[in-house]
């Protein structure tokens, strides 16, 4: 069976320990979100690439979820302390030689799908990670203050202390889906969205031209990333009604509606599983909170199972 994962940073990637026991890596590949990606000291950083890739590599920072484990910060230190450079986002010393050889790679005129294939296999991941473009898209906040922002300006610099407008994914327009995910999408048997943040990350894949029709006849699980009514990590909850959409499991079944096929909930939202039923939507109800690879992979199985018994 040929998976297809959409995918974000920490949720997907934690996610991604289960589903490669449920599924044979060998036929998955994961599309991830570039629309955080940000050029910091002239270097191309993909944080939702290497968080999936250190996770799955075995080189994550357990507690924080992103960035390496065993981490240094001597250039850091060297930069903010010395050269004054501005300190919301920090780069560690070990972080540093991914971006470095990232971005050495697309100056020699490497695609980011090639780039992202050659550090995915330095970490020896088992299955294919591929960006969703190899075009420039970045995500861009709107505040309620009347500012624009990068993301990450917004979500690490700022908190996310500013309430959300609106927001939008400028370059996608004129983005192509990358060549690996749309032949994956094409042969996908099954389409797992990761219980990623269903604005930023899987709402941002969804924006890239040919990914909501290629989704339209095939196979479409997702897991949700809400649990109790509340987003489980991250600020989604400022993002959501940004978008008009509902703070829990059902509010953001509907914003897949059109594909969606099936959608795994928390035992603690089972109140709205009917409600999810009604619009055509198969429910699986577990527990959603990953807390062990034997929970995070019932959880996984529960998800493909839900539509491939
Ligand atoms: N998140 C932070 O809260 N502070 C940081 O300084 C920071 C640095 C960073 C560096 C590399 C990387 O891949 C991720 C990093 N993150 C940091 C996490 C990241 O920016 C966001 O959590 C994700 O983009 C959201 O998916």
């Amino acid at each position: 069976m040929n998976v297809v994962a959409l995918a974000g940073g920490i949720g997907a990637a934690r996610f991604l320990r289960g589903l490669v026991q449920v599924v044979d890596p060998a036929r998955l590949t994961v599309i991830a979100n570039t629309g955080d990606d940000i050029t910091l000291h002239g270097l191309h950083v993909s944080p939702d690439l290497d968080t999936i890739t250190y996770t799955l590599g075995g080189g994550i920072h357990p507690e924080q979820g992103w960035g390496r484990a065993d981490e240094h910060f001597t250039v850091a230190t060297e930069l903010r302390g010395r050269y004054g450079a501005p300190d919301w986002f920090t780069l560690g010393d070990r972080d540093l030689a991914t971006h470095l050889i990232r971005t050495e790679m697309l100056r020699d005129g490497v695609s980011l799908s090639d780039v992202t294939g050659r550090i995915a296999d330095a970490w020896e991941l088992p299955f294919t990670l591929v960006p969703m473009t190899d075009d420039p898209v970045r995500t861009i906040i709107e505040t309620d203050d009347d500012r624009r922002m990068h993301f990450q300006e917004w979500w690490v610099g700022e908190q996310a202390a500013s309430g959300v407008a609106g927001l939008f994914l400028d370059g996608v327009a004129d983005a192509t889906l990358a060549p690996g995910a749309a032949t994956a999408l094409e042969h996908a048997d099954l389409v797992v969205l990761c219980p990623s943040n269903p604005v930023v990350s899987i709402g941002t894949i969804l924006q890239v031209p040919g990914v909501r029709h290629r989704l339209r006849d095939r196979p479409v699980v997702g897991v949700s990333p809400i649990v109790g009514g509340r987003v489980v990590r991250g600020m989604a909850d400022k993002l959501l009604p940004a978008v008009g959409a509902e703070v829990s499991a059902a509010g953001v079944a509907a914003l897949y509606r059109g594909f969606l096929d099936g959608w795994v909930i928390d035992t603690a939202d089972s109140g709205d599983a009917q409600r999810i039923r009604d619009t055509g939507v198969s429910v699986g109800v577990t527990d959603t909170i990953m807390s062990s690879i034997d929970v995070t992979t019932a959880l996984a199985r529960t998800a493909v199972e839900l539509l491939v018994p």
